[in-house]
C-alpha cells in the first residue's frame, strides 16, 4: 500500500500557545510529508509493500535504517496528531482513569514520570505511554524516530499517548526549554483520543 499524510483535525493556528502555528505548518507539511514520502520509497518493490504499518513496524529488521526511519517518522507523528487538540478537548474515561491511578498511583504521578521521560530523552526521540497487556499502563522513551511496536525495542507495550522531543517540534517558540514545551503538551492532550486507543 501507498501511504499518504493524514488529514489534522484541527488548523494549524488553534493550537496556540502551546505550539504555535508556524511549527505546526513545517512539522507537518515538511517534515512529516517526508517521512511519509520516504517510507513510501522504503517500501516499494519489497515485500512490505503489501503490509499495513503495524506489520511493517512490528516486523521490522532493524538493521533496514531507511525504512525504521521513516516508518517510524510516518507513525509517530500520525498518533502524535490524533492525541493533541486545541485545549484540553475531551475526557478521560473510567477505564483509562482508573489505569493511570492504578499505575502509577495518580494523574500528577503519571504527569511527573511522564515529563521525566520526555525530559531526560538525550537528543531527539520520543516520550510514550503504552498499554500492556496485562492491563497495566508503562512509560518510557524511545530514541529517534523508534516506537514501542518496534522489536526489542526495550519499551514494551502498545502506545497510546507520544510526545515528540525532536527540536523540530518547539525550537522556533521555546528554543532549548524543553520543560516548558512538555509541560504545555499536558494542557493539549485529547483525553478522550487517548482513552480510544486503551
Ligand atoms: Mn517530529
Amino acid at each position: 500500500m501507498s501511504f499518504t499524510l493524514p488529514k489534522l483535525g484541527y488548523s494549524y493556528d488553534s493550537l496556540e500557545p502551546h505550539i504555535d502555528a508556524k511549527t505546526m505548518e513545517i512539522h507537518h507539511s515538511k517534515h512529516h510529508q517526508g517521512y511519509t514520502n520516504n517510507l513510501n520509497a522504503a517500501i516499494q518493490g519489497t515485500e512490505n509493500e503489501s503490509k499495513d504499518i503495524l506489520q511493517i513496524l512490528s516486523g521490522l529488521e532493524m538493521t533496514n535504517m531507511a525504512l525504521r526511519n521513516n516508518a517510524g517518522g510516518y507513525y509517530n507523528h500520525k498518533l502524535f496528531w490524533e492525541v493533541i487538540s486545541p485545549n484540553n478537548k475531551g475526557k478521560m474515561s473510567e477505564k483509562l482513569n482508573s489505569s493511570i491511578e492504578n499505575s502509577f498511583g495518580s494523574l500528577e504521578n503519571f504527569k511527573s514520570d511522564f515529563s521525566k521521560a520526555a525530559l531526560s530523552r538525550f537528543g531527539s526521540g520520543w516520550a510514550w505511554l503504552c498499554s500492556l497487556s496485562n492491563g497495566s499502563l508503562s512509560i518510557c522513551s524511545t530514541a529517534n524516530q523508534d516506537n514501542p511496536i518496534m522489536p526489542n525495542i526495550g519499551c514494551g507495550g502498545f502506545p497510546i499517548l507520544g510526545l515528540d522531543v525532536w527540536e523540530h517540534a518547539y525550537y522556533l517558540n521555546y528554543q532549548n526549554r524543553r520543560k516548558d514545551y512538555i509541560d504545555s503538551f499536558f494542557s493539549i492532550i485529547n483525553w478522550t483520543a487517548v482513552s480510544d486507543k486503551l
